[in-house]
């Protein structure tokens, strides 16, 4: 029988046909029925000559439109009669003349390519090139993928493999899925990406490993995509024998100088540094008494030479520290306003503690009007279920890039700050500032489809269409991306697309529902861990979840530690009053009682537990749905998907039972009716230990 199997997947191969393994994630381009011909197709650029960048897009053009179509077009060059006005410096204009031609216009070689890869786009989505004419150009300019992968291969909070990079083989052995990766990112006007993990590695300053780097850049450069690194701020100590990494001393500078300069002559094009200092046992320029602007500026003037930037991170807490640590990066950075050189950004991660299911946004965002901000989204979903879940995560960056600030238009707009979201931040339209980053912590890895949940690719798919354009809607995104990457039929499409929209909303009410936070377990982030102690209060579950006799909630308002003073007045206003606060951030922000009255009319205690119901009753729903699509999908995705709904379904009533047991020794109240009892008791919550599990480092 295997035999027999062997030989049909041969004979498929053999005919060009092939299972489908995920791999070519959206940029499929099997013949679409109904695709209209295009049998010309001109790229202009204001030089019109060739280059390694055009020469792509006319290969993705060539294999795209070939396959969607069945029929190769012709593709010419040609000069642009003048500049494309509002396409900028990277973006298109796309455009059927009189006689069925497609032009694709830009003011680079660049532009053309996304252009490119955008008509793909509008044909794989079932869109008409009738009447096309459209120019589109990214509000932010440096769209940048950041990669936490060690040079050992290993990647923290990797859930889909291990690194693409294969630094052992690099320079000479070039992994052919560089390109393809390449490819991927370009499709989506990702611009950049950052090779190394934040948790800092200096050898890859080295010689050798630049070496190597330049490699990558190598084959990166034609889609458009700069590369940055990581920069270990102790550097000059372990790889420049120096004995001091004091950013004030001038053989540090100097060294730092030298450095980049070296860099350059490997990478002309080398973006910059990502650094995370002072945090989580990075070092930092406050080992040597200096501040945070200190370190960036010495790494700022190193490469403001080359025009490369720093992104320096203010994902910044401290053990020592006993002010709550979702205050701390904004009671340290806000004081440093103004002080950054131009070229220094400071990411943010969209809340202010870490990654979890939900957050309010960070308040730095509103609150550092002279430095270019930059939001830190993480697609690899540590704190929602790793790849074995399914969690797209479009909503969640919306609710954070759409979140009005209130922050001040000063000085021109001196009303109160409506319409100063987090995006007009990033994008620096609210203050015109030229600078403008988004980050995303990849979710990507060695695994054959990338991102270990087939479904996963989406999140990938969305931060790159959201660091485009900020303005698309979930909606949209959820939508392009399935038919790129399933199909067309109607049914399809909207069972896939109402399945990822509402799975965030999902992981948040089967694991940390009504703004709870920080409850997983120790280590590797997946399950629940309510009652986990360390010896570190702010790596412990009680630290966030304060439950006690009275209630359950972190008391953040007024009467507690007060970080709701970090918002604008009148969102402190809202979110500060219990009554008025949002439910889903509720115990974010207050610490309520058990018999608080909610919307619904019940007591928080039934609220909460049949919250944790909602959430497994939904991911049930999802396991029904993706099972009525059988026959639909091709096996391998279909069985895949199938096996991690179920696997998620699982986790889900683990969450449940675990987290209500818990809560119910401090609530002693029952379990509502519509509530599924639990199967066992705590102790055998509290005894699961989930060992080597991927993308942390120790065992758990
Ligand atoms: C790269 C969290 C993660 C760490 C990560 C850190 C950061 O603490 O658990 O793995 O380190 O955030 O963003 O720097």
């Amino acid at each position: 029988m295997s035999r027999i199997i062997t030989l049909l997947l041969f004979l498929l191969t053999s005919l060009g046909l092939r299972a489908e393994d995920g791999y070519r994630l959206w940029l499929r381009y099997d013949r679409l029925a109904g695709a209209p011909a295009v049998t010309t197709v001109v790229l202009a650029t204001p030089g019109g000559a060739d280059s390694p960048t055009l020469t792509a897009a006319r290969q993705e053009l060539q294999s795209g439109l070939g396959g969607l179509t069945g029929a190769t077009p012709t593709i010419t060059l040609q000069k642009t009669g003048g500049e494309i006005a509002a396409a900028g410096a990277e973006g298109y204009a796309l455009r059927t003349a009189a006689d069925g031609a497609v032009h694709i216009s830009a003011n680079s070689d660049t532009g053309v390519l996304y252009g490119a890869f955008a008509l793909l786009r509008h044909l794989q989505t079932g869109r008409s090139l009738e009447k096309l004419d459209l120019t589109s150009a990214p509000r932010i300019s440096r769209r940048i993928l950041n990669h936490w992968d060690n040079l050992n291969g290993f990647i923290e909070r990797g859930y889909a493999g291990f690194s693409l990079w294969q630094w052992f083989y690099l320079p000479g052995i070039r992994d052919p899925r560089y390109r393809d990766y390449a490819r991927a990112c370009a499709s989506l006007g990702l611009n950049g990406a950052v090779l190394t993990n934040v948790n800092a590695n200096a050898l890859v300053l080295t010689p050798t490993y630049l070496a190597k780097v330049a490699a990558l850049a190598d084959e990166f450069r034609p889609y458009g995509i700069r590369v940055y690194l990581t920069a270990r701020f102790s550097a000059p100590l372990e790889i420049g024998g120096l004995k001091t990494a004091d950013p004030l001393d001038p053989a540090v500078a100097a060294w730092w100088k030298a450095k980049v300069d070296e860099i350059y002559r490997h990478v002309p094009d080398f973006g910059g540094f990502v650094v995370k200092a002072n945090s989580e046992g990075q070092p930092g320029p406050q080992d040597y008494g200096r501040t945070h602007a200190d370190g960036a500026n010495m790494l700022a003037d190193a490469l403001a030479p080359h025009r490369g930037i720093v992104m320096w991170r203010a994902f910044v807490y401290a053990a020592e520290n006993t002010v709550d640590r979702v205050k701390q990066a904004y009671n340290e950075f806000t004081p440093l306003d103004g002080k950054f050189r131009p070229n220094v950004v400071v990411q943010i991660k969209n809340g202010p503690l870490d990654f979890m299911p939900r957050e309010p946004f960070s308040p730095l965002f509103g609150a550092m009007p002279k430095t270019p901000l930059a939001p830190e989204l993480q697609l690899t979903q540590e704190y929602l279920g790793m790849s074995t879940q399914l969690a797209f995560l479009a909503p969640m960056w919306k609710e954070v890039l759409d979140a009005d600030t209130w922050a001040r238009r000063e000085p021109v707009e001196s009303a109160a700050g409506r319409g100063s979201t987090v995006a007009r931040v990033a994008d620096g339209s609210l203050r015109h500032q030229p600078l403008s980053v988004i980050a995303g912590v990849a979710n990507t890895g060695t695994d054959r489809n990338w991102t270990g949940h087939p479904l996963a690719q989406a999140n990938w798919y969305a931060f790159g269409r959201l660091a485009w354009d900020h303005t698309l809607s979930s909606e949209a995104i959820a939508d392009e991306w399935t038919r790129m990457t399933f199909g067309h039929d109607a049914k399809l499409v909207q069972t896939i697309t109402s399945l990822l929209l509402g799975s965030r909303e999902t992981v948040v009410n089967y694991s940390m529902p009504l703004g709870l936070h920080h409850i997983m377990a120790e280590g590797h982030h997946y399950g629940p861990g309510p009652w986990a102690t360390h010896q570190r209060a702010d790596w412990s579950s009680i630290y966030y979840h304060q439950a006690d006799a009275a209630g359950l909630g972190a008391a953040r308002s007024a009467g507690g530690s007060n970080a709701i003073a970090q918002y604008a007045p009148e969102l402190a206003a809202l979110w500060g009053d219990p009554e008025k606060c949002p439910e889903n951030l509720l115990l974010w922000f207050h610490h309520v009682a058990w018999d608080h009255p909610m919307k619904s009319g019940r007591p928080l205690w039934d609220e909460l537990c049949l919250r944790y119901q909602q959430g497994v009753d939904e991911v049930r729903a999802m396991q029904r749905a993706w099972v009525s699509l059988a026959g639909q999908i091709d096996e391998p995705r279909f069985t895949e998907v199938q096996a991690r709904l179920q696997r998620q379904a699982d986790d889900a009533v683990i969450w449940r039972d675990a987290c209500l047991l818990y809560f119910q020794t401090f609530s002693q109240r029952p379990l509502p009716a519509g509530v599924e009892p639990p199967a066992h008791d705590l102790d055998y919550y509290k005894a699961i230990k989930l060992r080597y599990a991927p993308g942390h480092p120790s065992d758990y």
